[in-house]
């Protein structure tokens, strides 16, 4: 099949989880065509049956605000004409699902059909979309997409309570990008940061509110109290100010380590000993995913899609949001040595439910029924 996919091409789980679906179905034959803004970052060098179609933004003076969805409108009709694609998978519904729709009416107007696939990734349902600014568009979009697919039980629920939906939505989990092989120096590189003694603490987010980061701050410190350990802290945004600030005021810059934003986090999780995902909400967790793969444990909260991914007392454990005390305690029962062993094996098992080749067979099915 010929597979157009339109998603954002920055760190975000959505763009990760679009990229390498598109990285894995075009290892399975299928051509596959990524069409967006800026390279994606994990798409990586040359790939066969790879192409990348750019949207360039005109910088008319006229605009305080550039059209990115009229041009993405535009270029998707462009490549489903001139690549003859068979199918159209839109990643996050604001605003590429109402830019599918616009291009599918316009190659419809000159006897041209092609179908699209809407995937809700989260935040474009549980916090943007709901905005009222935005709420007929999503809706008009999710009832107009061809299909539409979420990516954990608990997002369906979440569209379906604040939508009138009157598609189908089918849950298709997120599944575990692929690991590079081993660093084979990862010893090495662990020494750099903590001692054999040392806990690594880890954890990967966009430093948005709604990872609560500051929390994962408060954990370290209680958990710290308690335990020599170290943090690794993945990932920019907003609130990194906040977190490098509450550091300085807790004594803990010694055992903070920020490392910015990181293309191949799977080799920072290779060293780490646990997963913290604080979150105020979270649709899936794809981070906590990636490192339940490589046998992290993960101290999270149990909102969202969480529960889903991350199962208590088998890949790690589970608190309210906000209970830092309850987290820290959560992450010293797990280092405790008799437990260590056995919540590495939970997160290991647990991960291979989301195997690539478990999900990707959905994804082609569906395709398959709609073209
Ligand atoms: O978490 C974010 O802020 C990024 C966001 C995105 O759109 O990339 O992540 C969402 O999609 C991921 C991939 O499906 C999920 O793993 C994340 O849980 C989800 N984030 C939220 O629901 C907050």
């Amino acid at each position: 099949m010929k597979i157009g996919i339109v998603l954002y091409p920055t760190f975000g789980g959505s763009g990760v989880v679009a990229t390498e679906l598109g990285k894995a179905l075009a290892n399975k034959g299928h051509e596959v065509h990524f069409i967006t803004y800026s390279q994606p970052v994990r798409l990586g060098s040359f790939l066969e049956n790879i192409y990348y179609h750019e949207v360039s933004i005109t910088d008319y003076p006229l605009f305080d605000f550039q059209p990115y969805e009229t041009q993405l409108a535009s270029k998707m009709v462009d490549v489903v004409k001139y690549e003859k694609l068979d199918i159209l998978h839109v990643h996050y519904a604001i605003p590429h699902a109402s830019a599918a729709f616009m291009a599918q009416q316009i190659l419809r107007a000159e006897g041209i059909q092609i179908p699209f696939v809407t995937t809700l990734h989260g935040t474009d349902i549980t916090l943007v979309g709901k905005d009222p600014s935005f709420e007929p568009v999503i809706t008009f979009c999710i009832n107009h997409s061809d299909a539409v697919t979420s990516v954990s039980e608990s997002l369906k629920q979440d569209t379906l309570a604040h939508f009138k939906v009157t598609t189908a939505i089918q849950v298709i989990p997120n599944f575990v990008p692929p690991t590079p092989p081993k660093a084979t120096e990862r010893g090495y590189i662990r020494s750099k940061y903590a001692t054999d003694d040392q806990a690594i603490l880890c954890h990967i987010s966009n430093f948005r509110p709604v990872k609560r980061t500051e929390d994962v701050i408060r954990i370290f410190a209680l958990v710290r109290a308690q335990k020599d350990c170290k943090l690794i802290l993945v990932g920019d945004g907003p609130d990194r100010y906040a977190c490098e600030r509450l550091c300085r005021e807790l004594h803990l810059c010694h055992d903070v380590i920020f490392l910015g934003k990181v293309r191949d986090t799977a080799h920072v999780l290779e060293i780490a000993d646990i997963f913290l995902l604080p979150s105020e909400t979270e649709s899936f967790g794809l981070a906590a995913l990636e490192a339940m793969s490589v046998g992290v444990p993960v101290v999270s909260t149990n909102t969202g899609g969480i529960p889903e991914v991350n199962h208590h007392g088998v890949s790690g454990l589970l608190a309210n949001v906000g209970h830092t005390e309850q987290m820290a305690n959560d992450v010293l029962e797990i280092l405790e040595p008799t437990n260590f062993i056995k919540y590495k094996e939970g997160a290991l098992e647990t991960a291979q439910k989301f195997s690539l080749e478990a999900i990707l067979p959905l994804y082609e099915e569906l395709y398959r029924n709609l073209v």
